[in-house]
């Protein structure tokens, strides 16, 4: 199952750009599980829509920004999931035998639509590192995840940028720009020049996550690397079986 990790310094937007990607990712079929780094996450999670099911806090020791031990967290939360299935399953089965003796036992009616569905199984896992504060220099968060989408405020300064041994930008797969709507125009087109100048070749992606203004851009970038090939072509097989419109 592939992760994607979001980091970035402190108030950097991460939270925020993950719940955008939940809802993205969710409306393409996929169904991510958040890992949250700390109790503050789960109100903003819960308000963005996350469901509670998929929404998972596991909170690093003092002084790193990722836990560890994060197939141990995925694991007992998919667990949790199968084990609540299970029951909302045996419910079911339970109120097709209820309903059989209720008229001899005099019981009031019950319906199957009063029992939840059953929950997909999560295909993918959203984890939103700590911003510490300086930010982008954290090989552990690094080597966590498959794809690592690194959010940098526009109004952050350039030595920032500019130091060395910044892991998470240096290897950021797909770097995401905040908070342009709040940051002088000067000083956001001259972050932007500096991150194209030094990546030339990565997706950089101005937004405003708040009104998820470019998180489709986003969004694409982050689907091309989650595709498997076999996904890919099976879309290309739908498409092509689509019947041509007119008009
Ligand atoms: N105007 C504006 N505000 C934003 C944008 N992105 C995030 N914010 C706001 O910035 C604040 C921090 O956003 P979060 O998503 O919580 O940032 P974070 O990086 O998860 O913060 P920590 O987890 O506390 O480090 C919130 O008040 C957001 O509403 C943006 O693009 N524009
Ligand atoms: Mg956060």
């Amino acid at each position: 199952m592939k992760k994607i990790v979001i980091a970035g310094r402190n108030d950097s937007g991460k939270s925020t750009i993950l719940g955008e990607i939940y809802k993205g990712l969710k409306s393409k079929d996929y169904q991510p599980l958040a890992v949250g780094s700390g109790v503050q996450d789960e109100k903003p999670y819960l308000l963005k829509g996350i469901e509670a099911t998929y929404l998972t806090i596991a909170i690093p020791e003092s002084g790193h920004d990722v836990i560890t031990d994060i197939d141990r967290v995925v694991r007992n939360a998919i667990n949790l999931i199968k084990e609540r299935n299970s029951l909302i399953q045996h419910a079911k089965k339970a109120l097709e035998e209820l309903n059989k003796v209720r008229s001899v036992l005099d019981l009031g009616h019950l319906y199957q639509e009063d029992i939840p569905p059953v929950s997909a199984i999560p295909d993918v896992i959203l984890i939103e590192a700590v911003g510490i504060n300086d930010g982008y220099k954290s090989e552990e968060t690094r080597r966590l995840g498959d794809i690592l989408v690194s959010v940098v405020p526009a109004g952050i300064k350039s030595e920032i940028i500019m130091e060395q041994g910044n892991t998470l930008l240096d290897e950021a797969d797909i770097l995401v720009i905040t908070k342009i709507d709040e940051t002088a125009r000067d000083v956001a087109t001259t972050t932007i020049k500096l991150l194209k100048r030094i990546y030339r070749y990565k997706p950089i992606i101005p937004v405003v996550a708040t009104q998820g203004v470019h998180m489709d851009l986003v969004l694409d970038e982050v689907l091309k690397r989650l595709a498997d090939p076999v996904r890919l072509l099976e879309n290309e097989e739908r498409e092509r079986k689509k019947p041509a419109r007119s008009g």
